[in-house]
This record gives structure tokens, sequence and C-alpha cells, in this order.
């Protein structure tokens, strides 16, 4: 079978991205670490603007927190992966996620 995009790949990349943003490995994301990443990327004023943009659009249950989900539904979005192959993997993601948070959560 050949791919032309390969949804594995991104959910890889996004998944890197998203323990590299999670510093403190409790698999959310909070605003200070997004302010981290962000001014890191865009610089103090720049950044704090990206991530209050971020929160808002991306924090569905408005907890404050961006979640794995979140943040994988977001980047998908972002990525235009709409084919219906990549919301498939994506979705099976999601449920791996949530496989890997229990194990991750002491
Ligand atoms: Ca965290
Ligand atoms: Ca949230």
């Amino acid at each position: 079978m050949i791919n032309q995009i390969s949804p594995d790949e991104e959910i890889k990349e996004i998944t890197k991205l998203f323990n590299e943003i999670d510093v403190d490995h409790n698999g959310v994301l909070t605003k200070d670490e997004l302010i981290v990443a962000y001014t890191q990327l865009y610089g103090e004023e720049e950044g704090r603007r990206v991530v209050e943009e971020t929160m808002y659009n991306v924090d569905c249950n408005n907890d404050g927190m961006i979640d794995y989900n979140e943040f994988l539904i977001s980047a998908i979005n972002k990525k235009n992966i709409v084919n219906e192959q990549g919301i498939l993997k994506a979705f099976k993601a999601l449920d791996l996620v949530d496989l890997f948070r229990i194990t991750k959560g002491k």
C-alpha cells in the first residue's frame, strides 16, 4: 500500500512537539508551559499573544489547560489533514493516548 501522506508520521511529530512543550510531563500543557515554548519561538510579546490565542481556540473544555486531545485536534486542523484516512488515524491515536495517559498517571 502506498500512501502519499503519512498521518502516522504527522501524529508522531505532533506527539513529539507536545512532549517537548509538556516539560513536567503531566500530560497537559499549562499556560506557563505554552508561554515558555512560544516565547522561545516568537519572542516575549508575540509569544504571549499567540498563547492567549491558542488557549482561546484550542482549550475546548475551558479548563485552562491544553490536553493532548485538544492539542492533536488543533494541530490536525492547522495541517489540514482533512482526508478520511487522516481523521481515522487521529481518532486511533486518541484512543492510544488515553491508554498512554492511564499508564503514565500514578
Ligand atoms: Ca505539563
Ligand atoms: Ca482543556
